[in-house]
């Protein structure tokens, strides 16, 4: 797979290669600290600690951890294409020759010609996420999870700690728990707010942890570059310069007033965020829902092709009931394989209609899988991800008239069923066993 995921990336025009690819969600509007939700009069009331996750070198370590002749040496991850090729992200072995982010593939051979360029494997680092995901919610419940981007997580502790000593101690346990799961290392941040929590993770990367409480403010993160706040990029770098606003601390005891003049709402924000006046909370994915995924590891390979149509079933009718929870259907499914010898087989399909009827699903699933090598005893099984995105509300509460042809199935009273009576009451038959 020597393509750069489209889902990853979105490619620019634009002239230079680091702005050659853009990280899809640098940003994403939802999780910006928006002035709204700063609620100046709340937030002496409600303090709160958060956990900021991110995974250090991600694509580059998990290639590392896969195949173990790239530990301890320079390798790359990203297009591979002749000499256009860009590296997505380097391992730290690389980075210590200069190698980075952006950087042609040309370039980064120039100053490290041992360098080890590896393509990017998107469907791997998915399904890493997807089972991350499991082990952050022995800590806290979903809704104090928020995934940020493709290798950072938000969690909000603030009900589950006493004080920061604590907080702290939380964080090592999930650095200890994603080893145990994934043997990847990753950079934790502690803080009282968003935006610090990103920040402290910085401050001991690779594979540490740093808090920042409220006292460490003026130490810690006043005197930092002031494009380390959130939504201050290149651009607004310059502008601030000129008004003689380098550093956190500068911009944290700027003019309210002159600060909104040049940049209108923004300017408070940038301004309270560099103060530590962050009060945004978890983005809530129930209303913003993107994707749903599920995914699970067999303890025993399989390849028979009526069980692994069961376990496709078993995903696609647990993604199905998490739809209809959340009252969606989706439109389009993404499927993943992982067989005993470690390879990967994925694909994608858009659905006829938006659904959230298990047998859609399956079916569609099913058709994916076909176009993937067919397991045998030389082949066989041992991971199963699913994704369903393009997700809508369900408008009906049971859906029925899109499948005239089909049994009519009452899946909404099914899944209420279930949760009275447990899984093993009632199983529709899903065809194509
Ligand atoms: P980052 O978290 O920015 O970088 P990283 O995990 O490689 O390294 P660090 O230790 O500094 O956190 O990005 C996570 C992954 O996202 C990275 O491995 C590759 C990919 N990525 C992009 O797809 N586009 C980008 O522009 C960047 C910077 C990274
Ligand atoms: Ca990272």
């Amino acid at each position: 797979m020597d393509k750069i995921s489209s889902s990853f990336f979105i490619p620019r025009n634009e002239q230079g290669y680091e702005s050659i690819y853009k990280r899809i969600r640098l940003m994403p509007l939802y999780s910006f600290p928006h002035y709204k939700e700063l609620k100046p009069h709340l937030k002496n009331l409600v303090p709160k600690v958060f956990l900021h996750i991110d995974f250090d070198a991600f694509y580059a370590q998990v290639e590392q951890r896969d195949n173990p002749n790239l530990r301890g040496k320079p390798v790359s991850v990203g297009s591979t294409t002749g000499n256009k090729g860009i590296v997505m992200t380097a391992s730290y072995e690389a980075r210590a020759f200069g190698i980075e982010t952006g950087m042609s593939q040309w370039e980064a051979r120039q100053i490290c010609p041992q360098l080890i360029s590896l393509p990017c494997y998107g469907p791997k680092y998915e399904v890493i996420m997807i089972n991350l995901m499991k082990g952050l919610r022995e800590f806290v419940p979903d809704e104090f999870i928020e995934q940020y981007s493709v290798d950072e997580y938000f969690l909000d502790i603030t009900y589950f700690v006493r004080n920061f000593k604590q907080a702290e101690q939380l964080g090592y346990k999930v650095k200890e728990r994603i080893i145990e799961m994934e043997n990847l290392t990753c950079s934790v941040g502690v803080s009282y707010n968003k935006s610090y929590a990103k920040m402290a993770t910085k401050f001991m990367k690779p594979n540490g942890l740093s808090l920042v409480t409220p006292e460490d403010r003026e130490t810690k993160i006043y005197p930092l570059p002031v494009k380390k706040i959130w939504g201050v990029g290149t651009r607004i770098n310059r502008r601030l310069s000129i008004m003689n606003i380098f550093t956190i601390g500068d911009l944290a005891n700027a003019s309210e007033y002159v600060l909104k003049k040049e940049f209108g709402i923004n300017g408070i924000v940038f301004r309270k965020l560099a103060r530590g006046e962050d009060t945004s909370g978890i983005f809530n994915r129930v209303v913003h829902e993107k994707s749903l995924n599920h995914g699970h590891t067999l303890t025993n390979t399989i390849y028979d092709l009526s069980e692994v149509k069961n376990e496709i079933r078993k995903i696609a009718e647990y993604l199905c009931r998490k739809l209809r929870d959340k009252k969606l259907v989706a439109g389009y499914l993404y499927f993943v394989l992982r067989y005993d010898n470690l390879r990967y087989a994925s694909g994608d399909i858009h659905l006829d209609h938006h659904s959230n009827d298990d047998r859609i699903l399956y079916e569609a699933a099913v058709d994916v899988f076909k176009s993937f090598p067919q397991p045998n005893e030389c082949l066989q099984v041992r991971m199963f991800g699913m994704g369903v995105f393009s997700l809508h509300q369900d408008t009906k509460d049971c859906n029925l008239e899109l499948f005239k042809n089909r049994v009519k199935v009452p899946f909404y009273a099914l899944d209420k069923l279930k949760q009275k009576y447990g899984e093993g009451i009632i199983r529709i038959g899903l065809g194509g066993g």
